[in-house]
């Protein structure tokens, strides 16, 4: 892994419904998230947080279909800026979301850099919905769809370019809630799945290993989109949209530390986090303590 590391925040919480989830990067940083990281020998630059314009109400209201859409498309036109930069200076780019939708702009910045990107997607969902599939208008539940190419113009063709991956670099892992559209899409494109019944029967060991073997010899580098409620809500409790049956704080761990010993991972980003729902930072905490297995302390 790269030895100098640059966090970007993204307090937004514009991509879902509930309010909270934009101070997530303010509480993974008071969390320890800096002093975990140099505390394995890594140099720290911590850009700090983009702007995010706030939606007048009446904008809002009127499109539904797609919330907020104009603010969450500046919001990852600039983050995909600060993205690409910090890979251009030869830094690893660690995302502190926010809501899923900044995915988004983290992909558009990093894929430029890569001829086939991979992507390891750490969820209780998909996030494969479309305008026309989705069942909330959330944005965050469409970011995969969107790198992939599908859905709405304007988000598919952030920092200028589309597709940003390829269906058959992604594994997702962890998923329990899948929409319709959804499961078509990944029926239609042959994405590679773990849900939970395969972490149940196989183990996350296994997942990992399989995951690894597939994505290193095809890829050039692989971003890890780590969606806190991919984790049972009973450990990661402060998340807007969590779903019963996820992955434990071990498996988790294990499955961070597998990904630090395979050396695969050129850039992460961790989401979801909702301080408001959250129980004394308990799920910023875990976040942190998984950035910890991810750059290796295990292997210090
Ligand atoms: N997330 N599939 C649901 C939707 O509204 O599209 C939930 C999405 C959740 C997204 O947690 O990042
Ligand atoms: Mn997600
Ligand atoms: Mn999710
Ligand atoms: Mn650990």
């Amino acid at each position: 892994m790269k030895s100098t590391i640059s966090i970007i925040g993204v307090p937004m919480d514009l991509g879902q419904s509930r309010r909270g989830v934009d101070m997530g990067p303010s509480a993974m940083r008071y969390a320890g998230a800096v002093q975990r990281l140099e505390a394995l020998g890594y140099t720290l630059h911590d850009y700090g947080d983009i702007g995010i314009t706030r939606p007048d109400k009446q904008a809002a209201r009127q499109s539904y279909q797609l919330k907020n859409l104009p603010q969450v498309v500046e919001a990852n036109e600039k983050l995909a800026t600060m993205v690409d930069q910090t890979i251009e200076k030869g830094h690893f780019p660690l995302v502190f979301g926010g809501d899923h939708s900044i995915a988004i702009g983290s992909l558009a910045g990093i894929a430029k850099h890569y001829e086939q990107l991979g992507v390891i997607w750490y969820d209780a969902h998909g996030d494969l919905n479309t305008t026309e599939t989705s069942p909330s208008g959330n944005i965050h539940g469409m970011p995969l769809a969107v790198s992939l190419g599908f859905g709405h113009e304007e988000l598919t063709s952030i920092a200028g370019y589309s597709p940003k991956v390829k269906p058959e670099n992604i594994v997702i892992i962890g998923a329990r809630s899948l929409d319709p559209g959804e499961r078509e899409l990944i029926r239609e494109k042959g994405i590679h799945v773990y849900t939970m019944h395969e972490v149940d029967r196989i183990g996350m060991s296994n997942v990992i290993e399989k995951a690894v073997a597939y994505l290193s010899p095809r890829t050039d580098g692989v971003h890890v989109s780590v969606d806190l409620d991919g984790l049972d809500p009973s450990e990661a409790p402060g998340v807007g949209t969590p779903v019963i049956g996820g992955m434990t704080y071990r498996e988790s761990h294990l499955a961070m530390e597998m990904l630090a010993e395979a050396g695969i991972i050129t850039s992460a980003e961790f989401v979801e986090v909702n301080p408001i729902l959250d129980e004394k930072n308990k799920t910023a905490a875990l976040a942190v303590g998984l950035m910890g297995s991810l750059f290796g302390e295990k292997l210090k």
